[in-house]
C-alpha cells in the first residue's frame, strides 16, 4: 500500500483534521506525524498539552495506521525516513510564514517523485470556536504564567522583546518569520519600565506608578497569550514590593525583574553620568526572600538584576552579589552592562557558571548589540531581552511622518511608507 503522510501540530482534533484523514485514506496507509514541543513553539503554537497526550490523541483517530514523532518543522528528516508516496496538507499553508513549509514539502516530494495533495482547509463555526477557545486558554493566568519556566526547558535561548501597549503586544504575539528554512518568533514580552514610561511621555524614574503599570499589563494580557517578564525597577519598599508581586502573579505575569538599586532610580544606560545608588547585599536579599515567601505558585520567577557593572564596581562584586541573591531565593540572575562590547558580560557569565550550572542568566544586549543569541548561549545565557527596540523604531518613524505632513500641508507624501488601514484592521482579532 502507498504511504500517505500528514503532520499535526495541534492540541485538539476537529473536523478539519478528520477531513484530512478521510481524504488521506483514499490514497493508502495513513501515517500521522505529531510535531514535538520544540518545533511547535517555533511554529508559534505553544502546546497546551504534553507531547505524550497529543500523541495519544492522534493514535485514537480512526483510520490512522501509524503515529510518529516529527521533530523538525521542515519535512527533510521525516521524508527521508518514511519515504511517503503522498503528503497531504490543508491549503491554508499557501499563506503567511507557512508557505516556507509548503515550498519545502513540494521540493522534497518533487525529488522523490511523490505527490502533494492539498485539501481545502475546513472553516466552520465549530472549528473557529474551538480554535479561539484554545487561544483563550493559552491566555489564562494558569497557562501563561508557567510558560516562561516551560520555555527555559525547551529553548536554548528564550527571546524576549519589549512591549508597552496592546499594539506592541500584538507584534510580539504574531510576528513569525522564515529564516534559513526555519520558522521563528519571539517567546515572551518584556514590560520595560523605560518604554512604558516613554510611551506616557514620562522619565524612567519610577514615576509612573504601579496602578498605571498594571493597566499596561492588563492591556497586553487582554490581546496576547505569550508570557510577560515585568520590569519591577527597584521594587521600592519591601513592604510594597510583596503586594506587587502578589498582584503580578495573580494576573498571570511569569516573572518580575528587580534591580539592586535604592533611592531615586535612574535608567541604567545613564551609567555614572547620574547619581545612582546600589543597595546593600543584605537589604536586597531581604527583598528577594520576602517576595519568594509571598509567592503562591511554583510558576512565578523573581529575577535579581545586578547593577555592579553599570556602576563600575567590577566583576567580583557582581559575582559575589549573584551568589548571594541566588542563596536568598532568586530564580534567575540578570546581569546588566552598558559597554559597547560583550566582554564583561561574557566574563561574568563564565565565572558565574563555574559554580552554578543551573540558575538561568538573563542579559539585555542594548549597547553591545552586535552579539548574537548563539554567542550568548555559549557563555551560559538563557534569556535575551531586546529591551527597547520597538519604542526606538516607532518614535523616528512617527516624527518623520509628523514633519512631512507639516512640510507638504497634506498627507499624500507619507502614504507610501505607512501601513495601509486594511492591514491595521487585520492585525486586530475580533471576537
Ligand atoms: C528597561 O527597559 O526599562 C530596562 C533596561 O530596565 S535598561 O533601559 O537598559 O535599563
Ligand atoms: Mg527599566
Amino acid at each position: 500500500m502507498p504511504i500517505v503522510y500528514t503532520c499535526f501540530c495541534t492540541d485538539i482534533i476537529h473536523d478539519g483534521h478528520l477531513n484530512i484523514i478521510n481524504e488521506a485514506k483514499k490514497y493508502g496507509d495513513v501515517i500521522v506525524g505529531v510535531l514535538n514541543d520544540k518545533s511547535m513553539i517555533k511554529f508559534n503554537k505553544f502546546p497546551l498539552f504534553s507531547f505524550e497526550d497529543r500523541f495519544k490523541m492522534v493514535q485514537k483517530i480512526k483510520g490512522v495506521k501509524q503515529v510518529v514523532v516529527q521533530d523538525e518543522i521542515m519535512y527533510d528528516n521525516i521524508v527521508s525516513k518514511l519515504k511517503p508516496d503522498y503528503i497531504i496538507h490543508g491549503d491554508n499553508w499557501k499563506y503567511g510564514a507557512m508557505q516556507a513549509i509548503r515550498n519545502n514539502v513540494f521540493s522534497l516530494m518533487d525529488k522523490m517523485h511523490g505527490k502533494v495533495i492539498e485539501v481545502p482547509y475546513t472553516y466552520n463555526e465549530k472549528i473557529l470556536l474551538l480554535d479561539s477557545k484554545i487561544k483563550e486558554k493559552r491566555a489564562m493566568p494558569e497557562y501563561r504564567r508557567k510558560r516562561l519556566k516551560q520555555l527555559l526547558n525547551l529553548r536554548d535561548v528564550v527571546k524576549v522583546l519589549e512591549v508597552h501597549n496592546g499594539l506592541t503586544g500584538l507584534i510580539v504575539e504574531k510576528t513569525v518569520v522564515e529564516n534559513n528554512g526555519e520558522l521563528d518568533q519571539f517567546d515572551a514580552m518584556w514590560l520595560s519600565s523605560l518604554c512604558d514610561s516613554t510611551a506616557k511621555g514620562k522619565p524612567d524614574i519610577e514615576l509612573v506608578d504601579m496602578t498605571s503599570r498594571f493597566n499596561t499589563v492588563n492591556e497586553i494580557l487582554d490581546v496576547t497569550t505569550k508570557p510577560i517578564i515585568f520590569d519591577g525597577d527597584t521594587g521600592g519598599k519591601i513592604e510594597h514590593f510583596v503586594y506587587n508581586v502578589r498582584t503580578l502573579e495573580r494576573l498571570g505575569v511569569s516573572a518580575v525583574i528587580v534591580e539592586d538599586k535604592i533611592g531615586l532610580k535612574k535608567n541604567s544606560l545613564f551609567g555614572l553620568d547620574v547619581e545612582q545608588q546600589q543597595d546593600t547585599i543584605e537589604h536586597f536579599c531581604e527583598k528577594i526572600s520576602a517576595a519568594k515567601k509571598i509567592q503562591l505558585t511554583d510558576d512565578f520567577m523573581i529575577i535579581a538584576r545586578i547593577e555592579s557593572l553599570i556602576l563600575k564596581k567590577g566583576i567580583d562584586d557582581a559575582i559575589n552579589r549573584a551568589n548571594s541573591y541566588v542563596n536568598a531565593g532568586a530564580d534567575a540572575i540578570m546581569i546588566h552592562s552598558k559597554e559597547k562590547t560583550a566582554d564583561e558580560v561574557f566574563e561574568f557569565c563564565d565565572k558565574f557558571r563555574i559554580n552554578n550550572k543551573t540558575t538561568p542568566l538573563v542579559v539585555v544586549p542594548t549597547t553591545y548589540n552586535y552579539v548574537t543569541e548563539e554567542q550568548l548561549y555559549k557563555h551560559g545565557v538563557n534569556i535575551v531581552i531586546y529591551a527597547n527596540q520597538l519604542t526606538r523604531s516607532c518614535f523616528p518613524a512617527m516624527e518623520k511622518t509628523a514633519k512631512d505632513i507639516l512640510k507638504y500641508h497634506r498627507a499624500k507624501e507619507v502614504d507610501d511608507r505607512i501601513m495601509p488601514i486594511k492591514d491595521i484592521i487585520s492585525l486586530i482579532d475580533e471576537l
